[in-house]
């Protein structure tokens, strides 16, 4: 589905994070050393090639809700916004540090003239967030943020499976 506010368009599809064409900014839902893992950041480090992770070595360590920008080497994409999800049940705040994600995205993306973006369900995968929640903090946090965004015009949540993306789905229908 999809929703209009303050002029931003925001989507939920289901698909490939690493196969988003026409989308500036794709974000990795990353590890702390900012190498090749498993889910996401596996999917968008195959797709990127061996450059990305050269890229990404001098900015690593980060620490749970940071984000950091690189280019997409051989992705489809302009940038690819890296961030740090929390380990549910161990760094606490979740939410916060959950949100912190989403807020550090956009601010980079709006630092860099970004004007789509699209995000996987960070934290809810290796991390073990538990869907539900973290689909509320997004799309929470998504909604505070809108009125202050100036270049960011889309907004794209890429689900992995279809009963990932009916939670997504419903977490946004039901925000004013
Ligand atoms: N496109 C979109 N969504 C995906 C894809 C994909 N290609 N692959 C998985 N998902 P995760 P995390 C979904 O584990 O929880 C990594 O190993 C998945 O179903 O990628 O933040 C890193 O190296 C889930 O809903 O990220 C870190 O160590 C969501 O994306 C750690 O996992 C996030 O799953 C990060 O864990």
């Amino acid at each position: 589905m999809e929703k209009k506010t303050y002029g931003i368009k925001i989507e939920c599809i289901q698909g490939d994070i690493a196969s988003q064409t026409g989308i500036d900014a794709i974000v990795n839902a990353a590890n702390a050393q900012l190498r090749i893992g498993g889910g996401v950041a596996g999917a968008i480090h195959r797709a990127a090639g061996p450059g990305l992770e050269q890229e990404c070595r001098p900015l690593a360590p980060i620490r749970p809700g940071e984000a950091v920008i690189t280019g997409a080497h051989n992705l489809p994409n302009k940038y690819v916004i890296h961030c740090l999800g929390p380990v549910y049940g161990r760094d606490k705040p979740e939410d916060r540090l959950l949100s912190s994600c989403y807020r550090n995205a956009l601010k980079l993306a709006e630092q860099n003239e970004i004007r789509s973006v699209a995000f996987p369900a960070i934290s809810a995968g290796a991390f073990g967030y538990p869907i539900e929640d973290a689909a509320n903090v997004a799309i929470k946090t998504i909604m505070e943020i809108l009125p202050d965004l100036r270049n960011v015009a889309i907004i794209r949540f890429v689900l992995f499976n279809t009963s990932d993306l009916e939670v997504f789905n419903s977490a946004l229908s039901s925000m004013k």
